[in-house]
């Protein structure tokens, strides 16, 4: 049995533009550290093989600490480690790839066409190619690996799509590569564990999220291969999460805001976007008032203006006939509750008889 461990897209060194300076230095320094677990959770699992599908790094120039780090990390693991250069991290010549000395359990694939590393010790052959420039062509096209005596692997940097810049990869070429798995990076979600013919393939997503495109939990791949096919499975890393969280701010933003909060945010990054028809809303207060529930929180204010509700109640509409009927009953009513049913009433039947959402 083979037991191998896959990840992608680590991004190594990203410039985290988003947020401020010494927050960015923490975030590389946690991306790091990010690599050191992956490492660790990879011997813990006694896997054989550490599969990295590209943009480790997130440019060609990354800082030498951070290469140091990947050297050190590299050495610490135990099972052999291949790397399919992708369009952030391409292999050119002078890059951190081609220029720092890698042991000899570390893989490197270098061009752009496919090669294959045997390792006969473990019954296995893995396949593998580089980006050598930011667009890479069609490699998986007409390929096929033919030894049935040993267990296939690939390590790929590309995208599910016909027509691409960066390595395009159809199904059709998935199912006739004789592989058993393909280990592919590029796509920042993971979607699922897939199979196209009789090889699984998978990309894991990016190992941490970077941005607000980038929402929710994040990991890697740990899976076996056996006689009986293989199986793989999603882990997340439980890194800082990035999330969106939209509130209805309503007669009181700070309080809708309140009630919406999360258990525990205090590692992750949020948005909180204020929506609905709304008081006017003092961000600035939200911002102070919030931000230290969170490593890092922007408030963003789209509310709407609220409506005087029997504004047009004098109307000679229908909208004007509704509005009449309902605020003769609002006047009327003995108490609070009936008076918000009423309101409620009236906002819902503005907002179908105008189109709009009620909210
Ligand atoms: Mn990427």
């Amino acid at each position: 049995m083979i037991k191998f461990l896959h990840a992608a897209d680590l991004h190594l060194d990203a410039p985290f533009s988003a947020l401020g300076r010494e927050q960015a230095v923490l975030r590389r320094r946690e991306q790091r550290e990010a690599l050191h677990r992956l490492v660790e959770i990879c011997n813990a699992e006694r896997c054989d093989l550490l599969l990295l599908s590209g943009d480790v790094l997130d440019s060609g120039s990354p800082w030498q600490e951070t290469v140091d780090c990947l050297r050190e990390c590299f050495a610490a693991c135990r099972a052999e480690v291949f790397l399919a250069p992708g369009n952030h991290d391409p292999f050119v010549p002078g890059c951190p790839y081609d220029t720092a000395e890698w042991p000899d359990h570390v893989h490197i694939f270098t061009r752009n066409r496919i090669d294959a590393v045997p390792l006969p010790d473990l019954g296995c052959v893995v396949y593998g190619a580089a980006f050598a420039a930011m667009t890479c062509p069609a490699l998986l096209e007409g390929f096929r690996a033919e030894d049935p005596s040993l267990f296939r692997l690939m390590v790929l940097h590309g995208e599910l799509k016909s027509h691409s810049d960066y390595c395009p990869i159809s199904e059709q070429q998935i199912a006739a590569s004789g592989l058993d798995y393909l280990a592919l990076g590029h796509v920042h979600g993971f979607g699922g564990v897939r199979k196209a013919g009789r090889t699984t393939y998978a990309w894991p997503g990016c190992l941490m999220g970077r941005g607000f495109d980038e929402t929710g939990e994040k990991g890697f791949l740990l899976g076996t291969l056996d006689e009986t096919g293989c199986r793989a499975a999603f882990v997340p890393l439980r890194g800082r999460k990035y999330e969106i969280l939209r509130v209805q701010a309503g007669d009181d933003a700070a309080a809708a805001v309140e009630a919406a909060l999360p258990e525990a945010a205090e590692r992750d990054i949020y948005r909180i976007v204020l929506e609905g028809e709304a008081e006017p809303v003092d961000v600035q207060a939200l911002q102070r008032r919030f931000a230290p529930r969170f490593f890092g929180l922007t408030v963003l204010d789209q509310t709407v203006p609220k409506r005087e509700l029997w504004a047009a109640a004098s109307e000679d509409t229908l909208r004007g006939l509704f509005l009449r009927e309902l605020k003769q009953r609002f006047d009327a009513a003995e108490d609070e509750e009936d008076r918000r049913k009423l309101a409620m009433a009236a906002r819902f039947g503005l907002a179908a008889m105008e189109g709009r959402d009620c909210l």
